[in-house]
């Protein structure tokens, strides 16, 4: 299905036919581009920057790609096409028609995912939004922006699911979207990771290969739901979050290319005084991204998630191609825990365990990412390895919340452990290296030391390519 991009928001649920509804998101527009200029991307309201924007939902060419002013990008709503006769796939509501309605003795609990989803997205832009003004190459620039854009169109998407089916309430929520920030005081985003600065390129490659990727998840669980407007919406979410994921695998890759050259070349794992990144800082960073992402799962064993589950509101990883009863009940399984200060495990019932039964799903993959970037340092014939930490490493949510673990998750007092934390953990040193690093390069082509190029440019065009044109 086409998209109208001569109507003001652009979409393709028929607003032109729900006056009510389109003129509610016409007031909440407004105030979206106000927050945009305000807390979006640092100095880049005047920038042509070459971007794919959404005109179709179908797998082929739903992208267009062209040069577009941020301020004047077309935010629209896309939901991926109806499944025909879809039903919900698990739960006490198995076999039921998917609720093309809201399910109002669930709107408590789907109201509170929608917005915990929501909340994240403008998050992401905050947290990112100085970073234009160090990228190692326009290439990088441009993916910049493309993810920020993207993440913009994912609050419209929560947010239309809001307007559309809460009333009143829904209508508040998302102006509450706008109110609260990444890292204010007073006012912060909902979920821990979505407050911590994003200062270097290091931490957006990081946050790209490891904060992204728990949407990727979450996103995936949540288009399994009975309720088939937030399944449409966030299939549609999946085909832009591919690039988010691209964006941080590939440039954390690079980094570990350019690691490897310097240290090759130089004959030493301190590459820092050559202008690279060392591998050591690189675990580091590691060590921290991934363990603020694993909270981002919630706990253990979480009634929450048991009900989500049980309500047919949020299922599991590709649930259907799961082979089981897709109903759980009377089913337990082991999780983490602690107890009498040694990591044991418990037994919960697989309901209550949906968080960790998630949370493992993503170990997984994002250690299959490490696995590439460790193939790339093997060859260079480096013996040398970068690795996820413990899941009780720096926690702060779950079984693990307090506890002291080293990153290979040995058990040990406050004490020691804050000695160590300056080796496991990005430090004020560290940071400012990093930070040292991050010169803007602008030429046309051109890279910064510490990161390869990557291999190929943009919708098929050159690397050295004019990706975005500054005014
Ligand atoms: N920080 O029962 P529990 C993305 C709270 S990322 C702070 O385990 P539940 C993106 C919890 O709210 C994907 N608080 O919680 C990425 C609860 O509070 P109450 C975002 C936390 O509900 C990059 C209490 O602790 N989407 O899209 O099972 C760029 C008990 O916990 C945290 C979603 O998250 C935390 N980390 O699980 C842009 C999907 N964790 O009730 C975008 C929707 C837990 O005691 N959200 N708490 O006041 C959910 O499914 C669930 O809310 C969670 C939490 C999995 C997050
Ligand atoms: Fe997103
Ligand atoms: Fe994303």
């Amino acid at each position: 299905m086409q998209v109208d991009y001569n109507e003001r928001i652009p979409n393709n649920v028929g607003l032109a036919d729900d006056r009510r509804l389109l003129r509610a998101l016409e007031r909440w527009q407004p105030a979206y581009l106000d927050w945009w200029r305000e807390l979006g991307p640092v100095g880049a309201h005047e920038h042509a920057v070459f971007l794919r924007t959404a005109i179709g939902v179908d797998t082929d060419g739903w992208a267009h790609f062209d040069f577009v002013r941020m301020p004047d990008y077309r935010w629209g709503i896309f939901l991926a096409e109806p499944a025909p006769d879809r039903r919900i796939n698990f739960g006490i509501h198995k076999g039921e028609p998917a609720w093309q309605e809201l399910p109002g003795e669930y709107r408590a609990e789907l109201r509170r995912l929608i917005v915990t989803q929501g909340d994240t997205e403008p998050a992401s832009v905050e947290q990112q939004r100085g970073l234009g003004l160090t990228a190692p190459s326009l290439y990088d620039l441009r993916n910049l922006y493309q993810v920020n854009v993207e993440e913009g169109r994912h609050l419209w998407a929560m947010v239309y699911l809001l307007h559309a089916y809460f009333g009143r309430d829904g209508r508040e929520e998302a102006e509450e979207m706008l109110a609260r920030h990444a890292g204010d005081a007073d006012k912060p985003r909902t979920l821990e990771a979505f407050n911590e600065p994003t200062d270097d390129w290091l931490s957006f490659f990081m946050y790209t290969f490891f904060q992204d990727r728990d949407g990727k998840f979450q996103l995936h669980a949540l288009s399994e739901s009975g309720f088939d407007p937030l399944s449409r919406t966030c299939r549609f979410m999946l085909t832009e979050e591919a690039h988010h994921m691209f964006v941080g695998e590939s440039g954390v890759m690079r980094i570990v290319q350019r690691t490897c050259e310097k240290m090759r070349e130089h004959d030493t794992d301190d590459v820092g005084r050559f202008g690279a990144i060392p591998l050591t800082l690189l675990q580091k960073w590691i060590n921290f991204h991934y363990s603020i992402c694993l909270d981002l799962f919630g706990s253990e064993d979480s009634t929450n998630a048991a009900n989500y589950y049980a309500m047919g509101l949020k299922g599991r990883y590709r649930e259907t191609r799961i082979d089981d009863d897709h109903v759980l009940a009377g089913s337990t399984v082991t999780v983490p825990a602690v107890e009498g200060g040694r990591l044991a495990s418990k037994e919960v019932t697989a309901l209550k365990a949906m968080n960790e039964t998630l949370r493992n799903a993503y170990v997984d993959d994002s250690q299959r990412g490490l696995d590439r970037f460790n193939k790339v340092i093997r060859s260079f014939g480096i013996d040398a390895e970068l690795r996820l930490p413990h899941r009780a490493f720096h926690r702060n949510i779950g079984a693990f919340a307090g506890v002291c673990a080293a990153p290979d998750g040995t058990l040990m007092g406050e004490a020691s452990w804050k000695r160590k934390r300056d080796e496991w953990l990005p430090n004020a040193d560290d940071h400012a290296f990093v930070q040292s690093l991050m010169i803007p390069v602008s030429e046309p082509g051109a890279m910064a030391g510490w990161i390869a190029a990557p291999k190929r440019g943009i919708h098929g065009q050159a690397l050295d390519y004019r990706y975005v044109e500054f005014h």
